[in-house]
């Protein structure tokens, strides 16, 4: 046998649903154990909080961020943030991270936010659009690490019919072109469906260009 550690993964061909490309298991299993780790380091420099929604009451989902920018939610709104709700900058996105954008965004450009979502046992995201970035030609990257989680896609405007999707760890999904403006979601998610996460749970990375 020859020695298969150097070997790069075999990457899954994309599949386009909706506008948008899913890349089902795009990480290997010791991909996804170092992009924990290298997250670990993050959530050490900024803490997960839970934004609070316009309305007052905490997010299910809790939040931090790599990069020049972060995304923060208070009484004032949703905004993109140079510093985290404790005051300091970001710390830098993961060269890990950066490399997924790179052979997946289709764009020059690099992200200049790596949101991270933490979802526990019932946390969930309701139907919304990205909208705080300034140029919609820019796609989105979403990363799955841990617990599966069904993923719900709409319309350019609220109402419709909607399509759901289940995402595993590993799997990457790119929101571009008709898909950028779309309503999306999080369901649920499936405790107990991976043990990547020792304590369980479902990370999601979002990648985005912001200005
Ligand atoms: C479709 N996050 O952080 S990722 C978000 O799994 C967000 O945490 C979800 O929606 C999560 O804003 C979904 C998939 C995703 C991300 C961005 C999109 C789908 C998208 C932007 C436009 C359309
Ligand atoms: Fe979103």
């Amino acid at each position: 046998m020859t020695d298969s550690a150097e070997a790069p993964p075999i990457r899954p061909k994309a599949q386009e649903i909706r506008d948008f490309l899913h890349y089902p298991g795009w990480l290997s299993g010791a991909e996804q154990m170092a992009l924990v780790a290298d997250l670990r380091a993050v959530v050490a420099q900024a803490p997960l909080f839970s934004p609070m929604t316009p309305q007052g009451r905490p997010m299910s989902v809790r939040m931090t961020s790599a990069g020049r920018f972060g995304w923060v939610s208070d009484r004032r709104g949703y905004r993109y943030s140079e510093t985290h709700p404790a005051g300091m900058p970001w710390p830098a996105i993961p060269e890990t991270i950066l490399a997924i954008w790179r052979a997946v965004s289709g764009t020059d450009r690099d992200p200049e936010c790596c949101l991270i979502n933490f979802y526990g046992e019932g946390a969930r995201m309701g139907l919304h659009q990205d909208r705080d970035e300034a140029d919609f030609t820019q796609p989105v990257v979403s990363i799955s690490l841990g617990d599966d989680g069904l993923f719900r896609i709409g319309n350019e405007t609220r109402g419709g019919a909607t399509q759901s999707l289940w995402l595993h760890s590993g799997d990457v999904l790119v929101m571009g072109g008709a898909a950028r403006l779309r309503h999306h979601g999080i369901d649920r998610i499936a405790p107990g469906t991976s043990l990547l996460l020792p304590q369980g749970g479902r990370l999601n990375l979002t990648l985005r260009v912001v200005t």
